[in-house]
């Protein structure tokens, strides 16, 4: 494997790169019109423009990404998150092209894609299910008899959904029908697949997922767990590893299950399986994601691999370097992720140009990201800046370094979600580890970042009236002793 594109933008292309780099393969970048300036694009050794700024008339385009390919010799591809990364009918013009997808097969994917064939094929290994429709619900009828035995509230989860998307609460019986005829109109729209299920709703749950590496020898390996239990209507706020809740008893059980997901569907490539956690510690698969993740350099830093050279090693056929006893927790990670979005008004996306960039630095302190200063945030893509990661001996240390860090990132130009990372960092609920799904929910209002920064600005002036009337003492000692130009420029001096 000589030559990898990287069918992705932003930061993700960019760290895929730089393991490419030390591996000595050499990458290719695509990139839309939006993104001719971006940093991914020069790092790369070659980079083709695809087309216009939408994802649709670029970053999607399959059978143009594969032109590329061929014309450029290149070997594999690595769809990065998003995009195409879990587009089953993308790995398998990939493979149709005699090119290399780094991830799992195409019927791997879209086994686990559909959320009912990835419980059927847990079920058949005694994987911990949510109770509830042991299939689609064809009829009103039969949904009716299940929503009965199943109990409330439940949740009518849309098969081709995931992530949160084409979910609805029911809490009783009345709000059935209606309830089921807007999830499947839903589901129908959304997926063009109507099939949806019926699953008891598990109350403040954590929301846990486990990393699995799997090679094409039959090896696989957990990698310990993710906690993403802060996330606002679905989109993950903080993410550390390891989880403070789980015992290295759950942890071993919780590995073992992943590893058997990843088994049922002949899984090969890096992937990551998602339980949830209820009160009573019990938990349930939900659903595998078959790309790498966002949040997967906490894993990293506390196991010390680097997951996308794994990816390559097992795409390229090699066996895994390493077995389940080699690995070890050394530490804690936390990440963050730095949205341009305001948190004092809605999380509304505020676009527009970095004025100011300066990245925090320092022992433990990782920044992934894909802008410079100057560069505009362009409109068409996730509005995310950067993630932000620390790694500690323990919580309390990546917690701090991570409050450290937070002071020490200079963005200005754009309004970013790090003002609302430190509140949930400083919150008492995040401290102790007690907090589940519903954390923001619970505990946050634009009013307490309105307050802090009110706050901040009521110490600011109380500090610059301290300082002036220092300075008027100051000034009328000088006065009484001489009035040189010396002192009144060491004056400014110290004032500035
Ligand atoms: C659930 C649930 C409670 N009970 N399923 C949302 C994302 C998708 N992966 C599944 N999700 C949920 N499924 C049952 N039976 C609660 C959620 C859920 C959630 C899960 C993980 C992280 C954040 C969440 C936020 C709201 C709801």
């Amino acid at each position: 494997m000589q030559k990898i594109l990287v069918a992705n933008r932003g930061e993700i292309a960019l760290r895929v790169m730089r393991t490419c780099k030390e591996m000595g393969i050499k990458t290719v970048a695509i990139y839309s019109e939006a993104d001719r300036n971006a940093p991914f694009v020069s790092y790369a050794d070659e980079a083709v423009c695809i087309g216009p700024a939408p994802s649709s008339e670029s970053y999607l385009k399959m059978d143009r990404i594969i032109e590329i390919c061929k014309k450029l010799k290149v070997d594999a591809i690595h769809p990065g998150y998003g995009f195409l990364s879990e587009n089953a009918v993308f790995a398998q013009k990939v493979k149709e092209a005699g090119i290399t997808f780094i991830g799992p097969s195409p019927e791997a994917m879209d086994m686990m894609g559909d959320k009912l064939s990835a419980k059927a094929a847990a079920k058949k290994y005694n994987i911990p299910l949510v109770p509830g429709s042991d299939g689609a619900i064809t009829s009103l009828e039969e949904g009716k008899k299940i929503a009965e035995k199943t109990g409330f509230p439940l949740l009518i989860k849309a098969s081709a959904g995931g992530g949160g998307k084409g979910m609805r609460i029911v809490n009783e019986i009345s709000e059935f029908e209606e309830g089921m005829q807007r999830a499947v109109s839903e589901a129908l729209s959304a997926f063009g697949d109507g099939a949806v299920f019926i699953e008891r709703y598990v109350a403040g749950p954590r929301h846990i997922e486990i990393q699995v590496l799997a090679d094409m020898h039959g090896n696989i390996v957990y990698l310990f767990e993710r906690e993403c239990s802060v996330q606002r209507r679905h989109q993950k706020v903080i993410e550390e590893a390891p989880s403070s809740v789980l015992t290295p008893e759950i942890r071993a059980a919780m590995g073992k299950c992943a590893v058997d997901v990843a088994k049922a569907c002949n899984y090969v490539g890096a992937g990551t399986v998602e339980f949830l956690l209820d009160e009573n510690k019990n938990f349930y698969f939900l659903e595998m994601n078959t790309r790498l993740q966002v949040e997967h350099p906490v894993t990293e830093l506390i196991t010390g691999i680097d997951l996308v050279r794994e990816q390559i090693n097992i795409a390229r056929g090699e066996r895994l370097s390493f077995t389940q006893q080699d690995l070890k927790i050394n530490g804690h990670a936390l990440e963050i992720r730095v949205y341009a979005e305001d948190p004092t008004n809605n999380f509304l996306p505020d676009i527009g140009k970095l004025k100011t960039y300066r990245r925090p630095q320092g022992l433990g302190v990782r920044v992934d990201d894909g802008f410079e200063e100057g560069m505009d945030i362009p409109i068409y893509y996730d509005p995310m800046i950067a993630k932000l990661i620390t790694h500690g001996k323990d919580r309390e240390e990546a917690i701090s370094r991570m409050l450290r860090a937070i002071k020490d990132y200079k963005i200005t130009g754009v309004e970013t979600t790090l003002s609302f990372c430190s509140f949930v960092l400083n919150h008492p609920a995040f401290t102790s580890g007690n907090f589940d799904t519903h954390f923001v929910k619970k505990y946050f209002t634009p009013e307490v970042l309105k307050k802090s920064s009110e706050e901040e600005e009521r110490m600011a002036a109380l500090f610059a009236a301290k300082l002036f009337s220092e300075k008027q003492k100051t000034a009328n000692a000088l006065q009484q002793e001489s009035t040189s130009l010396c002192s009144s420029k060491w004056r400014e001096n110290r004032l500035a």
